[in-house]
């Protein structure tokens, strides 16, 4: 199975990569490989069997093209597009039961580009490939804020193409025990936008989320802390789940 992280800048997408692999290798022995497709990244906390910067980085890019870091990585989709079907024959012979694909820092450049939803249509007729999303934990505060964060993860799943769970990361910085209620309840969720929200911004909050119980391919938000290990069993249940026919994500 080829799972893809995908999430805002900061959100922990690499961390959460190193948490939830190292977690599986020892907690169920099943072999894992890890891919980095950020070529912007300088420091990763898991060794890679495919690192895309093995073949181009964004500082290379940025002074070799004369570019700045947002037309730097721009170009680095465009190069990553071109090498795909190196890196989809590469990651295809991984032979591990888990292979775990760590995306580029700002997530338009993987979900908007083209090259994402390229990588993704080729990685899912060799293998079950799915996409965690990650809200961030440290920035969800209100629930107009879980409904936009929301919204962003069922424009990742339209363009991907691919079954997409979401995750709660940085939950060991979330104080408001609201956030889950809100999360694990729609319903509530709306509740919540009602007293906050007036006018214009309320009928659209009320309407992602709506769009999100009709679109969603799972409304459990798992919890997670890729700092201290919170809900990655539960994690891996909703990775699986999605990934059966016959699962039960509600
Ligand atoms: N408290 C806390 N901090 C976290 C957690 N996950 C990540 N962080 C921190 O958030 C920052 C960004 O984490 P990364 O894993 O680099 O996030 P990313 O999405 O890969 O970042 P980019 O690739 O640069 O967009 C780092 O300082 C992490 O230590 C978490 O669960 N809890
Ligand atoms: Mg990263």
């Amino acid at each position: 199975m080829q799972i893809i992280f995908v999430g805002t800048a900061g959100s922990g997408k690499t961390s959460l990569t190193k948490q939830f692999g190292t977690w599986i290798e020892k907690n169920t022995g099943n072999q894992i490989s890890f891919v980095n497709l950020d070529p912007g990244c300088i420091h990763l906390p898991y060794k890679c069997d495919f690192d895309i910067r093995r073949y181009f980085t964004i500082e290379e890019i940025m002074k070799k093209e004369n570019l700045g870091p947002s037309g730097a990585m721009l170009k680095g989709a465009e190069l990553t597009e071109n090498l795909m079907s190196r890196i989809i024959e590469i990651i295809n012979q991984l032979n591990s039961h888990y292979v775990l694909i760590d995306t580029p820092g700002q997530s338009e450049i993987f979900v908007f580009q083209s090259a994402g939803p390229a990588i993704c249509d080729q990685l899912k007729k060799s293998s079950q490939t799915i996409c965690v999303y990650i809200i961030d934990g440290s920035i969800a505060s209100t629930g107009t804020n879980l409904a936009s964060a929301i919204s962003l993860s069922l424009a990742t799943q339209m363009r991907l193409g691919i079954p997409t769970v979401n995750v709660l990361n940085k939950s060991d910085l979330v104080k408001n025990e609201e956030i889950y209620r809100m999360l694990s309840d729609y319903d509530y969720m709306k509740k919540m936008i009602e007293k906050e929200e007036s006018g214009t911004m309320k009928g659209l909050a009320l309407k992602f989320v709506d769009a999100a119980k009709m679109l969603s391919s799972s409304q459990r938000v798992v919890q997670v802390s890729s700092i201290t290990g919170e809900g990655m069993s539960q994690l891996l249940d909703l990775v699986q789940e999605s990934t059966c026919e016959c699962g039960d994500l509600s």
